[in-house]
Formats: structure tokens, sequence, C-alpha cells
């Protein structure tokens, strides 16, 4: 008996775990008896669609081209642009940022919680691409950039509020670096030695944010209750959402999810 009941003990704490739900509520003392009070935080979630006839995605470098650089390596298969690529069956939108502008207030807790799980964001460059291809920066973070390639490559941005960086990334080779300033707009991966070569990070300074999978979800968890402004963006930066640079308002409750629906991505937006 004793050893199934430490069992269940050890079940629900694992499922609280799970559910990240190790500090669901705050206890407050009110005349002398503590209670639950709501979460200050709620979810915003939404799927990217595409709207228009599917793109056709485009070939960066074709499998097998012996004409390009380091082609053993490099045409080792089809390079496509991300950027336009959708997908096909649920016409789901991927590599897409969807992030807080200025949010309206703050969560000590989900900061910790970030930086404990993903205290690295880890960029790799394997068969002469980036991946993943978009990727959110939160400031405190360390930023790894590594190749899986037997060649080299040099990882070079420009970002506008953080400097400027160059370095040649040999084989297997990696380096970790650290942003101290949130940037307004996504930053640019590239290498001059494959010029086809890009990839995009944006760096916060919050950790309101999220990049779309592959059947355009994404979801924003632990986000302070009240209006917020939601900006959904190509990786390269180019505006989903209405309101573009000010964001969408979306209006967060606590302890609830705020569900979007579908969001329709004009065919017209990717250029
Ligand atoms: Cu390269």
């Amino acid at each position: 008996m004793f050893f199934a009941w430490t069992r269940w003990m050890a079940l629900g704490a694992a499922i609280v775990v799970a559910l990240g739900l190790t500090n669901p509520v705050s206890f407050a003392t009110e005349g002398g008896e503590p209670h639950a009070t709501p979460q200050a935080y709620g979810t915003i979630k939404g799927r990217l669609v595409w709207d228009g006839p599917l793109p056709t995605p485009t070939v960066l470098v074709k499998k097998g081209d012996r004409s390009v650089k380091d082609a053993a390596v490099c045409s080792y298969k089809e390079l496509i642009d991300r950027k336009t690529q959708i997908n096909p069956e649920t016409k789901g939108v991927p590599h897409a940022f969807a992030y807080l502008s200025r949010p309206k207030g703050s969560n000590p807790e989900r900061m910790k919680e970030l930086m404990a799980q993903s205290p690295t964001v880890v960029i790799d460059q394997k068969y002469c691409e980036y991946i993943p291809f978009a990727a959110v920066y939160v400031i405190g973070q360390e930023l790894e950039l590594k190749s899986s390639d037997p060649i080299n490559h040099n990882v070079r941005f420009s970002p506008l509020a953080n400097r400027a960086f160059n370095q040649i990334l040999p084989p297997n080779g990696s380096t970790k670096i650290k942003l101290d300033k949130p940037e307004r707009r996504p930053t640019e991966l590239k290498c001059d030695i494959h010029p086809w070569m890009s990839g995009w990070f944006m760096a916060l300074d919050h950790p309101f944010a999220d990049v779309s999978d592959e059947n355009g979800n994404f979801e924003i968890v632990g986000v302070p209750a009240g209006t917020q402004n939601l900006i959904i963006s190509f990786p390269n930066g180019v505006f989903i959402n209405e309101g573009r640079a000010r964001g969408m308002e979306v209006q967060v409750k606590a302890g609830e999810v705020t569900d979007l629906g579908e969001i329709k991505v004009p065919a017209s937006l990717l250029k």
C-alpha cells in the first residue's frame, strides 16, 4: 500500500511539472483564511494560414549542382528559400515571428523558467543552410552559432542596436555570444562564402514570443493580462498583422487563452 501511494504522489508531481503548474496560483491571506487569487497571466495563440494560390518554393541550390561552392556539401540536397515554404496540406505558414511589441507588464517567473529551460539558442549550419531558419533570442540567453558542415562558413550580421558580428566558423566549429540590447526588427544571418545562405533571429528583452510551426501555429504563454500589442511578421520583418509596427491589439485575460483563430496571410505579402 505504502509503495502504491508514493507512486501516485510521484505521478501527481510529474503531471504538475509537465503542465507547468508548479506555481499556478498565489495564496493571499485575508481574514486569516488562505485563498487562491486568479493568475495575472494568459496565453495568446493563433494559426497563420496562407490566403491565395500556394507559391512554388524558390530553389536556391539544385541538388547535385556541381557549380556551387563546396558542392559536395552544399548541393547534397535541394535548398529552398524557407520563406516561400508553405505547408501544402494545411496551408500553414511556418517560420513567422509572433511577439509582443512593448509588452505592458512583465512575468519574472516565466523569464526565469525560460532561462532555466533554454539558456542557449542554437543556430546550426547544415548542408549550407541555417537551422532553424527563424529563431527568437531573449537577452540573457546565449546565442550559439555552430556548424555541422565539414567546410568553412562565415557568419555575419549587422543588427540595428547591437554590435555587428563577423566571424569564420571552421568545420564543425561553434561560437557563443550574448547580445545586450533588444532589436526593433529581425536580424539576418549571412555567409559570404555561400551567398544564398540566409537565416533570421529576433532579439527581444522579454519572453513573450514564438515562431510559427510547420502548420502555422504559434502560442505565447505567461502574458500579463490586459491589452497587449501583437506583431506577426515574416522572418524578414514584413508585417503580417494589422497595425504593422504598432502591432494588433489583443485582449489577454488572466488564466485564459485568447485564441485568435486562423489569421490569413495574403499571398501579396510575399515578395
Ligand atoms: Cu557558408
